[in-house]
């Protein structure tokens, strides 16, 4: 049976991920923190909460990482661990750089150490190309020029870089997934996608009245979460490690997304949607499209849920969620999960 250490695994990519790899049979780890709050709905929603083994670990922790390492044996690592809001990137560069960046290189070090031979996957990102993409004025393709434009994209890039570095120093079988945009019932609701999906939800059922947003014109290229997480996974598979576009090759603007998620409840978005300067960042890439024809090619692998089907599938997710709670049902995510109801592993479970 293989092993997989998923960093990261309470994340929305990390649910899906956990989901994929315990159906395929493999002995799944993932690395979690301490928070205030558990959060571990997500894994409870995709019905792997108890099936996989939970490890303490944080970013800024190498001696928790190198333990995480230990522990798991892995043969696949998949590091998708970070601060991923590129909005807050602006309030806490440093904290992102570190947690988003230089993160990286501790992992590395510590497969050095730990797993030299084990294969490695790391959550690169579109935003590493900034606004390249407006003035190539076609979709981007791996070997485009990059130019991050957020203390997010800038750790990214760096990210990135050490994973080819590992790669080419150290013979590691070391793998760059550059992910557009995808998103899901499970994205955090700070992300644009979810925050339209939950209140179009909210507004249409009468419990809210009002959606405020930022820039409307940004355009970026979405796709549906759980088809994204197959493509890391074949990349691990692939007979030799590379870098690789995922998305759909198709972009819309944030003020379509609106328009199309008021359709689908029946309701005219210029009567519920106002433009709040708050949600305006410092700097903003203005349009994202990738061309997956290497990941087409290399993997077999292609999208199948576009722009229509996934706004559809989130607001009716969304409607089903606030109907359920209206009729006094709890969220997954107020539910106490903790997580010594899960197959936890700590340092004195092991001594
Ligand atoms: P996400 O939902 O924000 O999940 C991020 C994960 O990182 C969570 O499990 C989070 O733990 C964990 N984390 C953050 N800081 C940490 C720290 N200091 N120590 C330990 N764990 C920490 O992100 P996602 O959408 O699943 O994305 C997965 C990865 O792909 C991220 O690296 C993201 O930057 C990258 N990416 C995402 C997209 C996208 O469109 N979704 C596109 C390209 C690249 P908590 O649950 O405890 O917060
Ligand atoms: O913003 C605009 C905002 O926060 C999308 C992360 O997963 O994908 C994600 O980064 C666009 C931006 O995602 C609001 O200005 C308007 O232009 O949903 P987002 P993102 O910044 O594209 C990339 C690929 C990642 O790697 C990241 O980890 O929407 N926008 N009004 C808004 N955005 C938010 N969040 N909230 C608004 O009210």
């Amino acid at each position: 049976m293989k092993s997989a250490l998923i960093t990261g695994i309470t994340g929305q990519d990390g649910a899906y991920l956990a989901k994929l790899l315990t159906g395929k049979g493999y002995s799944v780890y993932g690395t979690y923190r301490r928070l205030s709050t558990p959060n571990l709905w997500r894994l409870q929603d995709q019905g792997v909460f108890g099936k996989v083994h939970l490890i303490p670990a944080d970013l800024g922790d190498f001696g928790s990482l190198g333990e995480a390492l230990e522990v798991s044996e892995p043969d696949e690592i998949y590091h998708l661990a970070a601060q991923s809001f590129v909005e807050a990137s602006f309030e806490t560069p440093v904290a992102t750089g570190d947690a988003t960046g230089l993160a990286t290189t501790r992992i590395l070090e510590a497969i050095r150490q730990h797993c030299p031979d084990a294969r490695f996957y790391f959550a690169a990102t579109s935003e590493m190309f900034g606004d390249a993409g407006s003035t190539l004025g076609r979709p981007l393709k791996e070997t485009d020029p990059f130019h991050p434009m957020s203390p997010y994209a800038s750790a990214k890039l760096y990210g990135y870089w050490l994973t080819k570095t590992y790669r080419e120093a150290y013979n590691f079988f070391a793998v760059n997934g550059i992910l557009f945009n995808h998103e899901s019932p499970l994205r955090g609701l700070e992300f644009v996608t979810r925050k339209i999906t939950n209140e179009v939800a909210k507004i249409s059922l009468r419990i809210s009245k009002k959606l405020r947003l930022g820039n409307l014109e940004a355009s970026r290229d979405w796709g549906y979460a759980p088809e994204y997480v197959e493509a890391m996974w074949r990349m691990l598979q692939s007979r030799k490690p590379g870098d690789y576009i995922v998305a759909t090759g198709k972009s819309h603007t944030v003020g379509e997304f609106v328009e199309k998620a008021f359709e689908v409840v029946g309701l005219d978005w210029r009567k519920h949607v106002s433009v709040d300067k708050r949600f305006f960042r410092p700097l903003d890439v203005p349009t994202l499209t990738g061309n997956p024809s290497k990941a087409k090619k290399a993997l077999g692998w292609a999208p199948k849920v576009v722009f229509d089907d996934l706004v559809s599938l989130m607001v009716k997710t969304e409607v089903d969620r606030w109907r359920r709670w209206k009729k006094g049902e709890r969220f997954p995510w107020d539910a106490p999960n903790y997580p010594s109801e899960s197959r936890i592993l700590t340092r004195t479970l092991r001594m």
